[in-house]
């Protein structure tokens, strides 16, 4: 449940267990199939578990990392196969969950529990079972293969690298709306129906399991019942240093693009931002640097100037790592790895790690590309091997993180100390600078709405026809930024991003960049560290290592306080540290700002043209021209 490909199998291969047991009728008895105690039946349950997901492991990696139909038919197959096995063992966990005579200990009700724990995959119409799998895949191969033709140059580019690029540098106002707008109609625009009857699938396995809908499925997996609330509390706690991130931001755009193309509702048009979901702003850092004389924060032109090779990025992740006592990344990581986008074949991009399921098999699939960005994505996914690495001497069923936002903030805590100034520098990589990372701040707003989105179509309270309206509202009044262009009734933007088309929960990240917070704070306590925390760099201190392995090493086995306070010594999620990172960005911010910041709820009606500036300069000339020759006034052009 922690990492891509093991999210993508669960949901869907336990939609596959339910029905295969109908098929195969099994026959079990009360008290246990053919006399086997818990203990024995656990026993046995892991044996016969880990090569039969090792090979649906395989036949998943093949399919995302060259999409043909065969090996799509080969991957459905193989996952119908783990399912019959799963199935079985999922029936006899309840019986033994069930036997009320049964002295169970914590830990064998715990795994019983996990092995019952078959989400989507109660759905028993096997129709319906094939059906939701072939949606999924549709739609992740209407993103994969999507291109956009920019005019004029007529090149059709694909996400990555080309329109992520593109996003990335351009400074044309035309060139990157066309470039956004091209994008939702390549991708999105196309799943809206197969969204729909996605949804109806999933909500309808998940019911039979006695869940609401599938958003209530995976919030269970943070075994709080009021986990909306904390992440809502959290949400607030954070939303004035965002909106003073965005104020200070707009400001700065404004300077770039001119006032003209922003609407008066305050938002921020979501194509200037760097990024093609406007959901991290490190990539127009140039624009919006305070300090004009200082070296920004970003390497991607030293590491272009050094030569640096994809290779050479996962390798500099891997030192930190070992500097703190972890492991090395294994041989076979290395030789089945996909570091790059391969030429002639259709690949699954966005960045995932993988747990094979066999000795020392973990692999990364990603699309590098020669950046400040993506070294710091490098970070992400390595602490995702390292978590499973650590917790590889676990049960079958303890193989997770403690709950899915552990996962996602292990290698960003990492890349937290990677990216001071003092270690970039040490590295070799910066020269100057001493400026702090404001990335993480610009996400949070995305990182929540997502699921807000998704819970409400998942509960219903977002009917088809309003699906892009209510992301929208959500965008505008949540992020404060407002579409590129005009939204039509046939659009459909939340699917062109990856998460939502690829069935992946998305609220862990928001949830992780504030454990990552706890989690840094922590390792730099343990190293001793005493100054600012913004500017703490845990290189090469082992016993910050030894707070990450303890916490890590436990993989699921316990709830996920437990794991929490073997890490810093607290039981709960708390924004506190990350407020005391940020501190000095908010003061500048504020002083920056004063009583300017925020924006309307609502999303302008019409949002301003690229050419708006250039209309208005139109206009300008002729008034100017009027006014020389003394018949108007200046009121015309205010
Ligand atoms: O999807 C990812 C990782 C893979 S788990 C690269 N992230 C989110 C995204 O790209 O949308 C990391 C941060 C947010
Ligand atoms: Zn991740």
């Amino acid at each position: 449940m922690d990492k891509f490909f093991v999210y993508e199998m669960q949901t869907l291969l336990r939609a596959f267990i339910a029905v295969s047991a109908i098929l195969i009728g099994l026959g079990v008895k009360d008290g246990g199939s053919e006399g086997e105690t818990p203990a024995q039946f656990l026993e046995r349950y892991e044996r016969e578990t880990l090569p039969r997901w090792n090979m649906v492991a395989e036949a998943a990696w093949q399919q995302k990392t060259n999409i043909t139909d065969e090996n799509t038919a080969a991957f459905g197959k193989a996952s119908l196969e783990l399912a019959k096995f799963s199935q079985k063992n999922e029936k006899q966990a309840l019986v033994f969950l069930k036997n009320n005579s049964l002295q169970l200990t914590f830990d064998q009700r715990r795994q019983l529990t996990k092995i019952a724990d078959i989400g989507t995959s109660a759905q028993t119409n096997k129709t319906k079972l094939k059906r939701l799998q072939t949606v999924i895949s549709e739609m992740e191969q209407i993103y994969s293969k999507a291109e956009v033709c920019m005019n004029p140059s007529g090149d059709c580019l694909k996400l990555e690298p080309g329109l992520a690029e593109l996003m990335r540098s351009s400074r044309d106002c035309q060139n990157l709306s066309d470039a956004w707008r091209g994008w939702r109609d390549q991708s999105g625009k196309k799943m809206k129906d197969l969204y729909q009857e996605y949804v109806q699938l999933s909500n309808e396995a998940v019911q039979i399991l006695g869940h609401n809908d599938l958003g209530d499925y995976w919030k269970s997996l943070y075994d709080t019942s009021t986990f909306e609330e904390d992440v809502a509390v959290l949400f607030d706690q954070l939303l004035p240093l965002y909106q003073h991130l965005h104020s200070y931001v707009r400001r700065k755009l404004k300077e770039q693009y001119g006032p003209e193309i922003f609407p008066s509702t305050g938002h921020i048009p979501a194509h200037l931002l760097g990024n093609m979901w406007s959901q991290q702003w490190n990539n127009i850092a140039d624009l919006v640097n305070p300090f004009k004389n200082k070296q920004l924060m970003d390497v991607t032109e030293e590491m272009k100037r050094q030569g640096y090779t994809t290779k050479k990025m996962f390798q500099t992740a891997e030192d930190f790592f070992y500097s703190l006592g972890l492991d090395n990344m294994t041989q076979i990581f290395w030789e089945k790895s996909m570091l790059e986008r391969p030429e002639g074949r259709e690949v699954v991009c966005h960045p995932s790690a993988w747990d094979m399921k066999k000795q020392d098999d973990f692999r990364i699939k990603m699309c590098t590309t020669i950046n400040h960005e993506d070294l710091m994505t490098v970070h992400h996914e390595m602490g995702h091997i390292h978590y499973f690495m650590q917790y590889e001497n676990q049960s079958f069923t303890y193989r997770s993180g403690a709950n899915p936002a552990f996962h996602e903030a292990v290698g960003d805590t990492i890349a937290l100390s990677v990216q001071t100034p003092s270690h970039l520098k040490s590295i070799g990589l910066l020269k100057v600078g001493d400026e702090q990372d404001k990335e993480k701040m610009a996400f949070m707003p995305f990182g929540y709405l997502i699921d807000q989105w998704r819970w409400s179509v998942f509960r219903g309270d977002t009917p088809p026809e309003q699906y892009n309206n209510e992301w929208w509202h959500l965008r505008c009044r949540l992020q404060g930024i407002s579409p590129a262009v005009k939204r039509g009734a046939d659009d459909f933007d939340p699917a062109a991003t990856n998460h939502v088309v690829a069935n992946f929960a998305y609220i862990q990240y928001f949830v992780s960049f504030v454990l990552q917070f706890q989690f840094y704070k922590a390792a730099c306590v343990a190293a001793g560290y005493t100054g600012p925390l913004y500017k703490c760099d845990f290189y090469n201190n082992k016993a910050a290592g030894e707070k990450f392995k303890s916490m890590l090493q436990l993989g699921s086995s316990l709830p996920w306080p437990e794991a929490m306070e073997r890490m810093t010594g607290q039981r709960h999620m708390d924004a506190g540290p990350l407020v005391e990172y940020f501190e000095p960005l908010l003061d500048f911010l504020r002083k920056e700002n004063g009583d300017d910041y925020g924006w309307e709820e609502k999303c302008p009606e019409n949002p301003p043209p690229c050419n708006a500036r250039t209309i208005k300069l139109d206009t300008s000339l002729w008034t100017v021209s009027f006014r020389a020759s003394g018949r108007l006034g200046l009121r015309i052009f205010d």
